[in-house]
């Protein structure tokens, strides 16, 4: 990333001195501006389209936003204001892309170089999906999976399939799952899918569409090719095919944002190691630190309210720390005893890189 590059028009209300700007469709937050109290605000999270935003027109009548729901016993086109009468419900989540951490593989990968900053913790509000199915009679039996259309305009003379951005998930993952119309508080900004969001706790970025214009419950995953083709789990050199794994559910993870060797040289002394953990689809029970590089663990403390099963949650533990150099991570372990893997598989779209190795951080004490 070039140091200072401007923020582009649509998002010119972030916080410059928290972004990295990678391209006008990429922008990352940077480590040390994640802050200590858990909740990542708008103005820091971080940007990933894979088409250009749309215009801001959509959100001019937010009520009159329209969503086509199919694959249920009563399909039905609803407007925001009808959700917003059939069920509420209040989530906190990890929001990060596919492809958080791509940076930081030991091979380099095709994609943004992302390092950690390509997630924030944000809580979402909206119609529980299963309420919504529910008022429409259920899903139509036999469905497996459940798929999100982006309300995007297709860039004219491009085959639709090829660009539009539509996912489909395991049916499994309606339970937890909102149309969401606020983020933080507030209506969801254009630029996070605002007027209304597919929100798929516990998947990664892509997975949560925006400005969402369809859920359907389909018997097949939807040919589009950035689900045919695209975030699978091809092995390193290989294309992607529907054969291989899709991306979908997010793994245990943790890092360590400060100390940080971009703050540069550490005073030698009493230092608090400060992160963030989260379980991908599991609560966290705990959360280990190493400054051997992994040689030893010791217990960190959480801090802060713990916002679910699906938030990520803060942790702290206060070391001495000698002159040197220091080789610092963090492991999480969740609820079901699965702990954050030393290496992640690497993979041609560099995606799931959770491997506690590839996010430790070396610094100097003096
Ligand atoms: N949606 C839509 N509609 N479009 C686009 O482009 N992208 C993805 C998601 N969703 C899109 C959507 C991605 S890929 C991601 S990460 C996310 O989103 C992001 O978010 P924000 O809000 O942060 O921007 Mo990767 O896996």
């Amino acid at each position: 990333a070039v140091a200072g590059k401007p923020l582009p028009a649509y998002v010119a209300w972030k916080d410059p001195a928290s972004m990295i700007v990678h391209t006008s469709s990429t922008l990352e937050t940077k480590r040390s501006a994640f802050g200590t109290s858990v909740i990542t605000p708008a103005e820091q999270l971080y940007i990933r389209n894979n088409l250009p935003a749309p215009d801001a027109s959509i959100i001019a009548d937010r009520d009159a936003w329209e969503v086509r729901i199919e694959g249920v016993a009563k399909p039905s086109t609803l407007s925001l204001k009808q959700l917003k009468g059939i069920g509420l419900e209040t989530t906190a989540m990890v929001l990060q892309c596919s492809g958080n951490g791509r940076g930081l593989f030991p091979t380099k990968a095709s994609g943004t170089a992302w390092a950690v900053g390509a997630a924030g913790c944000v809580v979402w509000s909206g119609v529980p999906v299963r309420d919504l199915v529910a008022a429409l009679g259920g899903v139509t039996d036999g469905m497996v999976y459940m798929t999100g259309s982006g309300g995007e305009k297709i860039p004219e003379g491009l085959d639709p399939k090829s660009v539009m951005v539509e996912r489909s998930v395991p049916l499994k993952a309606m339970g937890d799952a909102l149309l969401a119309w606020e983020m933080n508080g507030a209506p969801i900004p254009l630029a996070h899918g605002g007027p209304l969001r597919l929100i798929v706790p516990g998947y990664t970025g892509v997975n949560n569409i925006k400005y969402i214009k369809r859920l359907a419950f389909t018997l097949e995953q939807t040919d589009a090719a950035i689900q045919k083709t695209g975030y699978r789990l091809s092995p390193p050199g290989q294309k992607g095919d529907p054969s291989q794994p899709s991306v979908w559910e997010m793994a245990a993870k943790s890092w360590i944002n400060s100390p940080a060797p971009e703050a540069g040289v550490v005073a030698a002394g009493q230092t608090l190691i400060k992160g963030v953990a989260f379980g991908g689809v599991n609560a966290v029970k705990g959360v280990e630190v190493s400054i051997d590089g992994g040689e030893s663990w010791q217990a960190a403390k959480f801090v802060g309210p713990d916002l679910g099963r699906y938030a990520w949650r803060q942790f702290v533990l206060s070391v001495k720390l000698a002159p040197g150099s220091y080789t610092i991570a963090s492991r999480v372990t969740d609820v079901l005893g699965n702990q954050q893997a030393e290496r992640s598989v690497e993979n041609t779209g560099g995606y799931n890189n959770a491997s506690w190795r590839d996010h430790a951080l070396k610094i100097t004490v003096a």
